[in-house]
Parts: C-alpha cells; structure tokens; sequence
C-alpha cells in the first residue's frame, strides 16, 4: 500500500504516477488557498494552490511568485516544491529552494512538522524544510509552503540576439551580466534546429532576425526605472545582431518562440527523447556535439539543443522519425557519460521521478545514494511514500 501525492500531475519524469497498482493517489488540489504577508513581502500558496493563482494574490500587492514556467497556469506549488522546479527566471530570483522561508508537510506516520512563519533567519540546526524540496513525495506531503515574494517590477523589456556560434553566446552572455547587472532577469539560448522546428509548427509566429542564425539568445530585464532600464538594453542590443522588443506584444512574441519549442517537438510527428541535464556554461555545445557524434549513424534524427544558459540548464531533446530504444540509449550514454565527466547534473529541473532511477543509480556517486536511503528508510521505515520513485528502495 502506497500514498502517491499528486498536483498539477505536469511534471516530466511520471513522479506523481501511480506504478504498482495498489497505491492511493493523493490529490492535494483542494488545498488550494494562497495569501500574502505584505511587510515581510511573503507569500503563504497551501499545495494545491496553481501557481497563475499564486501570482495574481501576489500581484494584487505588488509582488510576484519567485518562479514562472511554462506549465504555469496548471502546475500546483506542492508540486513544484517536491520537483524543486527551476523555470525561467533562476538567475535572477534564485531557485525555489533559495525562496522557501517555511513549510508544512505531514510525515509518513502522520506528525506535522509546521516551520510556516516569515523570518528569513533561522539557525536553530538543520534545516528540515530544504529536504522535502526535490524529494518529490517520497519523505513527507508538503501542504502548505512559505515563499519570498520578489517586487513586481514596473519596467520589463526583452531583447532577441542571434548569435553565429556558441563562442559568442558565452561572450554575449558574459556582456549580458556586466553590462545588465542586476535587472538582468533571464537569458535563454536556442539553436537553429528548435527555430526550425518552431517555424514548421507554427508558421504565423512573428520573426526577428536573419533566418538560418546558428543561435537564439532572448535576454530578460526586469527593473523598476524605465528609463535607465532601456538605456542600459538599448545600449546592450545596439551592435548586435537582434531586435529589443517596443512594446509588450513584441516582448511576448519573442517569449512565444521560445516557449513553443516543446510543443513544436510534441506536435511534430516521430518519437522525442528528452534529456534535462546542467553542466558549465562553456560546455553546453560539447555536450550536444557529442549526442550527435554518438548517432551520427542515425542521420534520420535531430538533436536540438535549448534551455536557461545562465544556470547551465540544458534541454537536450532527440527527435526521430520513429520509437527506437537503442537510439535513445546511445544518447542517454553520450549525454549523461559527459555530464559525469564534467561535474553536470543528468537532471537539472525536472527531478528523477520512476524515469531516471536507472541513471541515477548509474551516475550519482554511491555515498551520495547511500545517504539519501538513510533518508528515506528512516523517515519513511514501511516506504509508503510515494513508492518506487527516486531512490526507490
Ligand atoms: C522548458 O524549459 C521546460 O521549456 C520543458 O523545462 C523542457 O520539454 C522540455 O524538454
Ligand atoms: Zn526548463
């Protein structure tokens, strides 16, 4: 008998699917309240609470939530607390992690440990709440969390670059904290494959820049001096190749493209292999230069590369005309054998869920594993949370 805790169910690795077909499932969508503590500019979102939801209490006071992503208008913030999501806006925000100030969660006999409050310091030992974070239900149900609540910010402009190699998106990015600063708020690349891509599905899309650019790169500020702010893009953009949006509408076309690069790939017919990994910046291009290289018998399939460049995040995803699991293997091996070698992570934001035990067993160091099975047997001794996911023991 197993408890499988269930939110928005939006994730990518089946982390809130039931597998062995004698567990309850959970839902947690009708603890969906979410308030705000204006003065210490903190946002209470109970688990079931849709994280569109969230933001428009937090709006109504000026705030914002500390994550945006694409599932926003479904994804629940238990759910995103027990995948740690990442999103769009790490480098400016933070994780969500880095934002949790409290929690409440049910352990498996069923005692609340409550840590909701509002004060950002606390020292008294360890930090119990950080550990269900990423645990994706497998040591306590989140149900309530406490979050910081960044200002809104008044001033928004985004700019869209294209870029002849991967060499001078590092170098752009780099320019991009120097010359951005602190209202630097999000900084995504794309390669030509996904504009491709983009462009077959959806052939109405507005574009900016000379077809065929080998990189995309959509540069986010959010700032709250309007004038200073497009100053300082104005002056980042000019002598590049690329567009600053003029108004909202063009700002979200660009975001448009960007965000329609998974759907582009679930539209098109044929099988997509996904693979979220994290290595340094630099070495992004190398790791899909080695996917490719590992399938270059398989001329038939395309890698294409995209993700938050500022964090190291990269969505790799293989697309082939049709299913084949030694295809997928071969790039499992490629990508995830070169993450190990490059300290990277074979899962930046998605989680481990039942989709990446395997690899997790494989490529995560053995007393790393170790500890996280203490973990789990201790506070879960009957392992009736979320069984058979992550660590699964
Ligand atoms: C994104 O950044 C999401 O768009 C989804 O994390 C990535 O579907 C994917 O591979
Ligand atoms: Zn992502």
């Amino acid at each position: 008998m197993g408890v499988v805790p269930q939110g928005g169910n939006t994730g990518l690795v089946a982390g809130s699917v039931p597998t062995r077909g004698d567990e309850v499932v959970l839902s947690l969508r009708r603890l969906n309240r979410a308030h705000c503590d204006e003065v210490s500019g903190t946002m209470f979102c109970q688990a079931g609470a849709i994280l569109d939801d969230c933001n428009r209490v937090a709006k109504a006071h000026g705030l914002m939530m500390p994550i945006d992503l694409g599932s926003s208008g479904s994804c629940t913030i238990g759910g995103n607390l027990a995948s740690n999501a990442g999103g769009v806006r790490v480098v400016r925000y933070g994780s969500l992690r880095a934002n949790l100030v409290g929690l409440e969660v049910v352990l498996a006999d069923g005692t609340v440990l409550d840590s909701l409050g509002t004060v950002r310091k606390d020292n008294t030992g360890y930090d119990l709440k950080q550990l269900f974070v990423g645990s994706e239900g497998t040591l306590g149900v989140i149900t309530e969390a406490a979050l910081a609540a960044p200002a809104l910010p008044s001033s928004v402009h985004v700019a869209l670059l294209t870029c002849n190699s991967y060499e001078q998106v590092v170098r752009t990015l780099e320019d991009a904290r120097r010359e951005l600063g602190e209202i630097l708020s999000a900084a995504e690349c794309w390669d030509e494959q996904c504009s491709r891509f983009v462009e077959e599905q959806f052939p109405d899309f507005a574009k900016f820049g000379p077809a065929g650019a080998k990189f995309s790169l959509l540069v986010e500020t959010h700032g709250s001096n309007d004038g200073h702010d497009m100053e300082k893009m104005s002056r980042f953009v000019e002598n590049r190749q690329g567009y600053l949006a003029m108004s909202q509408e063009q700002g979200d076309s660009m975001w448009a493209i960007r965000e329609s690069i998974t759907l582009a790939l679930k539209q098109k017919k044929g099988v997509t292999y996904k693979f979220d990994v994290s290595l340094p910046v630099h070495l992004l291009e190398q790791a899909t230069q080695a996917v490719k290289l590992a399938l270059s018998e398989h001329r038939e399939c395309q890698v294409l590369q995209y993700g938050h460049i500022c964090e190291g995040g990269l969505h790799l995803n293989v697309w082939c005309p049709s299913g084949d699991e030694a295809i997928k293997q071969a790039a499992q091996d490629a990508i995830y054998g070169f993450c190990k070698e490059n300290r990277g992570s074979i899962s930046a934001e998605h989680g481990i869920g039942t989709q990446k035990i395997d690899p997790l067993v494989r490529y995560k160091q053995p007393e790393q594993l170790d500890v996280m099975r203490t973990l789990k047997t201790s506070l879960d001794p009957n392992n009736i949370l979320n069984p058979g996911k992550v660590v699964a023991v």
